[in-house]
C-alpha cells in the first residue's frame, strides 16, 4: 500500500470571501482525497492512543492539536465520485470525496471542526447521535444560522460518549443527502470500557443510495423510493473493496444507514452479535447471535465476531434488488416466454437486439452486453469460478491464515483445500419415484412449464 503522504493532496487557499487570508491561515490545513479506494488506518500522532478504524472505500481526516483541542477542517463541495470502474457520479461531499472523511476522536476530547461551504447553496452539519450543546447540533434555522456559500463556521464540543456516529447536513436535507453529503464519526473509549471490547480490525461505512439515469451523472434529488444505485460509501459492487482479515481476528464492522429504506445486512461464514448502536454499547445480556441484522433508516449498528473460518465470505444486503445496479430494473419478466423466431426478425430491424431473461436473468450477467455510457451492468463481477452476478450492496470478507497483523491489502481469491468445493456429479441421475398421477380433466398431464404472465400494463410502460 502506498504511504499516506502520496494520497494527501493539500489544496490551496480557500476562496471564502468571509474569512481574510490572515484568519484563514489560522485554520487547520484543508486535506483532500482524490481516490475512492480504501485508505490504510490513520494511527493517532497525538492525544490518547486507540486502534484506528478502516473506512471501506474511504479515509480518516487528519487533525491538528492546538492548545489541547483537536482541530479538523471540513469543506463541503461538489465532487466527482467513481461509483465503480466505468461510472462516475457528480455528487456533493466533503474534502474531495463523498462520503466525507471519517472523523476519529477519543472520549473526552475537546474537538473544534471548521466547516467551509463551497456549495452553491447554504448548508450545516448535524453530529448524529452525539451529546452536544444545543447550539452545536447543526439544525439550520433552529439552532444556528445557515452557512451561506463561501462562509466558514466553527463547531466546538467535547466528545462525551464513546461510540459509532455519523454527520450530515440539516439544511435542504433531501437534496444534500441525495447528493451524497454524509460522513462517519467514531469516538473511541478513553480506556478499558466494560462493554467495548478491543478488536483486531474495525471497519466502518455508510449505506447510501442514488437515482442516476444510465448515461447521466447527477442524481435525481426528488426520488423518494425508487433509487437505482444501492451503495456502501457511494460505491457499488464490484467497486466495493473486500474486508481483508487475518484468521481468528476479532472484527468489528460499524454500519450507518442514510438511505430511504432499511437494509438487512447479511454476513456469510460466521455468526455475529450487535455490540452497539448510535445510542451506545449494547448491554451484554441484550446480545444474541445473528447472521443478518436490519439497519433501519437513520440507524447505526456495530457487529462483532471472531473470523475463525478461512475463505471468501459474501457480505451483502439481503434485499435482492439492492445487490443489483442501474441497468435492468425496468425489464419485464420473460421467464418461460418463447422468443424463438422473434429475435431473428427483430434483429433484422435492430442489429444489437438481444432477448433478455427467457431462462432467468443469469444469461445477462454472463454475456457482457453493451451499455450506455456511464452506467453499471445490473449483475456483474468476475470470481474465480465465473460471473458473480451481483451489484450494489455486495462485497466479500476475505479471511486468511497468512494475512499479516495490520495488513489490510487484498490477498486475492481463496485457494480451497482439495475436495472442499461443490462439484458436478458424474453419470446419469435416476428419475425420482413419483406417486401415480390421475389424468387431469383436460387430458394427460404434460411437462411442467413455468410461464409467468403479468397483467397488461403491470410493468408501468
Ligand atoms: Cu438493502
Amino acid at each position: 500500500m502506498t504511504s499516506r503522504r502520496d494520497f494527501f493532496k493539500l489544496t490551496g487557499a480557500v476562496a471564502a470571501a468571509s474569512v481574510s487570508p490572515a484568519a484563514m491561515a489560522a485554520l487547520p490545513e484543508i486535506v483532500s482525497m482524490d481516490t475512492p479506494s480504501t485508505q490504510p488506518p490513520l494511527p493517532p500522532s497525538t492525544g490518547r492512543p486507540y486502534n484506528p478504524v478502516v473506512t471501506l472505500n474511504g479515509w480518516t481526516l487528519p487533525w491538528r492539536m492546538k492548545d489541547g483541542v483537536k482541530e479538523f477542517h471540513l469543506v463541503a463541495e461538489p465532487v466527482v465520485r467513481e461509483i465503480a470502474p466505468g461510472m462516475k457520479a457528480h455528487l456533493w461531499g466533503y474534502n474531495g470525496q463523498s462520503p466525507g472523511p471519517t472523523i476519529e476522536v477519543v472520549e473526552g476530547d475537546r474537538v473544534r471542526i471548521y466547516v467551509t461551504n463551497r456549495l452553491p447553496e447554504h448548508t450545516t452539519i448535524h453530529w448524529h447521535g452525539q451529546r452536544v450543546p444545543n447550539g452545536m447540533d447543526g439544525i439550520g434555522g433552529l439552532t444556528q444560522p445557515q452557512i451561506k456559500p463561501g462562509k466558514t463556521f466553527v463547531y466546538e464540543f467535547i466528545a462525551r460518549r464513546p461510540g459509532t456516529f455519523m454527520y450530515h447536513p440539516h439544511a435542504d436535507e433531501m437534496t444534500q443527502m441525495a447528493m451524497g453529503m454524509m460522513g462517519f464519526w467514531v469516538t473511541h473509549p478513553k480506556g478499558k470500557h466494560p462493554l467495548i471490547e478491543t478488536v483486531d480490525r474495525d471497519f466502518c461505512f455508510l449505506l447510501n443510495a442514488y437515482d442516476i439515469d444510465p448515461g447521466s451523472a447527477t442524481p435525481s434529488v426528488n426520488t423518494m423510493l425508487d433509487f437505482n444505485l444501492w451503495t456502501w460509501n457511494s460505491r457499488a459492487f464490484p467497486g466495493i473493496d473486500s474486508l481483508n482479515v487475518r484468521l481468528n481476528d476479532r472484527v468489528r464492522i460499524r454500519i450507518g444507514n442514510l438511505t430511504m429504506t432499511n437494509h438487512p445486512m447479511h454476513l456469510h461464514g460466521v455468526e455475529f452479535e450487535v455490540t452497539g448502536t448510535d445510542g451506545g454499547p449494547t448491554p451484554k445480556g441484550a446480545r444474541w447471535p445473528e447472521v443478518t441484522t436490519d439497519v433501519a433508516v437513520g440507524q447505526m449498528r456495530q457487529i462483532e465476531f471472531r473470523a475463525d473460518e478461512e475463505g471468501d465470505w459474501a457480505f451483502h444486503c439481503h434485499k435482492s434488488h439492492h445487490t443489483m445496479n442501474a441497468m435492468g430494473h425496468g425489464v419485464p419478466t420473460m421467464i418461460g416466454v418463447d422468443h424463438s423466431g422473434l429475435a431473428g426478425k427483430i434483429a433484422k430491424l435492430i442489429p444489437d437486439y438481444m432477448v433478455m431473461g427467457e431462462r432467468g436473468m443469469a444469461d445477462m450477467a454472463e454475456m457482457e452486453m453493451p451499455l450506455p455510457d456511464n452506467t453499471l451492468p445490473m449483475m456483474t463481477g468476475q470470481g474465480p469460478f465465473g460471473a458473480i452476478e451481483m451489484g450494489g450492496m455486495f462485497t466479500t470478507m476475505k479471511v486468511r491464515r497468512d494475512q499479516k497483523r495490520g495488513d489490510y491489502s487484498d490477498p486475492g481469491w481463496y485457494r480451497h483445500p482439495p475436495g472442499t468445493v461443490a462439484r458436478e456429479v458424474e453419470g446419469t441421475v435416476a428419475e425420482p419415484v413419483r406417486a401415480p398421477q390421475a389424468a387431469s380433466p383436460q387430458g394427460t398431464p404434460r411437462d411442467v412449464e413455468v410461464t409467468v404472465r403479468k397483467p397488461a400494463g403491470h410493468a408501468g410502460h
